[in-house]
C-alpha cells in the first residue's frame, strides 16, 4: 500500500492539469522506441519504425502514446487504488502481450524526461520526486500479474 502526502498529490495533479495528453503521450512513446530500440518488437504491427523520423511520424505510435498516457491519467485520478484499476491491464500485458515488465520502468523514466523538458521550471525537484513515485507505482501495478 502506497501512502501519498497531500503535497505529493497536489504536485501530481497540478502538473497533470498542464499536460497535453496527445503531445506528451506521443513524445514519450516515440522516445522509448528510439532510445530503447528493442522495445520496438512489441509494435511490429505498427508499420514503419525504421528510423527516428519514421517513428516520430508514425500515426499509430502517436495514437498509442495517447492511449497509454490517457491510461496513466486514470492512475492520477485514482492514486490510492492503482493496483486495482490496472488489474486487467496487468493481465493483458503479461498474458497476451508478453511485455517484459522492465519496459514499464523505462516508459516511466521517459515520461519523466519528457515532462521535465516540456514543463521546464514548473517541474521542480519536489514535483519530480512525486512523479517518480507515481511512475514506480504504475510500473509495479502493471507488473503485478507477473509474480
Ligand atoms: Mg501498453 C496496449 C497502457 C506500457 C506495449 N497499453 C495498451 C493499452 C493500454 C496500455 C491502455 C490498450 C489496452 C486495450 O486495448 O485494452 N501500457 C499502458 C500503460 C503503460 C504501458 C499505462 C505504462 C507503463 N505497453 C507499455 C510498454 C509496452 C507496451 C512499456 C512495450 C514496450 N501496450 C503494449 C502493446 C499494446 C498495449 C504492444 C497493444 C497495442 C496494439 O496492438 O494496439
Amino acid at each position: 500500500m502506497v501512502n501519498w502526502t497531500a503535497e505529493e498529490k497536489q504536485a501530481i495533479s497540478t502538473i497533470w492539469a498542464k499536460v497535453d495528453i496527445e503531445e506528451i503521450g506521443a513524445s514519450t512513446l516515440t522516445r522509448l522506441l528510439v532510445v530503447f530500440p528493442w522495445t520496438q518488437r512489441y509494435f511490429s504491427s505498427f508499420g514503419n519504425l525504421s528510423s527516428a523520423t519514421a517513428i516520430e511520424g508514425n500515426p499509430r505510435v502517436r495514437a498509442h502514446g495517447k492511449k497509454v498516457l490517457t491510461s496513466f491519467g486514470e492512475a492520477v485520478k485514482n492514486m490510492d487504488n492503482v493496483k486495482t484499476i490496472f488489474d486487467k491491464l496487468s493481465h493483458l500485458h503479461s498474458e497476451k502481450l508478453h511485455v517484459d515488465p522492465q519496459n514499464f520502468r523505462l516508459l516511466g523514466d521517459n515520461l519523466i524526461i519528457v515532462l521535465a523538458a516540456s514543463l521546464g521550471k514548473d517541474f521542480t525537484p519536489e514535483v519530480q520526486r512525486a512523479w517518480q513515485k507515481l511512475v514506480g507505482v504504475v510500473a509495479s501495478a502493471l507488473s503485478k500479474q507477473y509474480h
